[in-house]
């Protein structure tokens, strides 16, 4: 049975070529945005890549088939889309099958990836350990599949939604190897320091490529995060947010939001709550992560 894998005519061309290919992931534009923001951001995010000297793949499930790469009219058609499936590695198969419409999470976006060996992948924070998880279990996916799957996820740290330290254990259990990039702190997402250390620090695009190929070489699997600190001036200082997630936190858990839902509600209450501040800075920590992943991915192919 073949792979139920489309590539895009521009990733076709760039597979040709060998040119530079770098994944990035559409739950952020289905779940993670409103329109029209999600679309101009998707559209903006491709083409920083592209100045960087890579091609962009956008990955999600159309019409049952994985799209490595989207076209324009792909990009309208799933930023305006209601009620599309938001899909992790439990979820992928089961609306392939069927046929469906769905955005990919980064756990799935990296399966994806892999698949079409696609070894960069850019986006903007990663799920992992919620707070109150010590109760209701709440670990993203998004942990596990680091440890499996060989893609370097470029990402700004995890959203300071969740429990931060928890996360880096967890990583660390895992076998995860997690890079801030050109700093000593781990970055959580709005913010430059999470006021935690993070476990590893590389400063150049080659070193952590040339880490991502000796983890090949020795046979681990899985990949790694690089977390790379938000620029300067988009930056949300915590004392500002920290009170905004705890209210947003509590309406979650009065509410009875679960599972799925959590990261998508928390990111539409912080939204609604800073004015679309941290919206703004979303869409600064993405496209700086866009342009890292393209530098990654241009060493990683020489
Ligand atoms: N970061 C964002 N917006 C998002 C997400 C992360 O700024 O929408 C998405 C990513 O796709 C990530 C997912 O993989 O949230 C994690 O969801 P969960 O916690 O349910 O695994
Ligand atoms: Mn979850």
């Amino acid at each position: 049975m073949t792979l139920p894998l489309t590539f895009s005519p521009e990733v076709i061309k760039a597979r040709a070529n060998g040119t530079p290919i770098v994944a990035l992931e559409s739950t952020i534009i289905t779940h993670g945005m409103p329109y029209p923001q999600n679309l101009d951001t998707a559209r903006t995010v491709e083409q920083d890549v592209r100045d960087a000297g890579a091609v962009p793949a956008t990955i999600a499930v159309m019409e049952g088939r994985i799209q490595i790469g989207l076209t324009d009219t792909d990009l309208e058609i799933l930023s305006q889309a209601e009620g599309v499936a938001k899909l992790s590695r439990a979820d992928l198969a089961a609306c392939l099958a069927s046929g469906g419409l769905g955005a990919t999470t980064v756990a799935a976006t990296m399966i994806c990836a892999a698949l079409a060996d696609i070894h960069v992948f850019a986006t903007g924070g990663i799920g992992g350990v919620h707070k109150g998880a010590e109760e209701t279990f709440d670990i993203s996916a998004d942990l596990r599949e680091l440890a499996h799957t060989p893609v370097t996820v470029i990402a700004a740290g995890p959203k300071a939604i969740l429990d931060l330290p928890k996360t880096l254990e967890v990583l660390e259990t895992l076998g995860v190897p997690v890079i801030a990039y050109g700093q000593d702190a781990f970055p959580a997402f709005w913010s430059r320091d999470s006021g935690l250390p993070a476990p590893l620090r590389m400063d150049t695009p080659e070193q952590i490529a040339a880490a991502h190929l000796m983890r090949m070489r020795l046979g681990l699997p899985g990949g790694q995060l690089v977390t790379n600190p938000i620029p300067q001036d988009a930056e949300i200082a915590s004392h500002t947010l920290t009170p905004i997630i705890a209210q947003a936190q509590s309406e979650a858990d009065s509410k009875g939001i679960a599972g799925k839902a959590v990261t998508p509600f928390l990111l539409n209450r912080l939204f609604e709550l800073t004015k679309g501040a941290t919206l703004t800075s979303n869409i600064a920590l993405v496209r700086n992560n866009a342009r890292l992943g393209a530098l990654v991915a241009r060493e990683m192919q020489r």
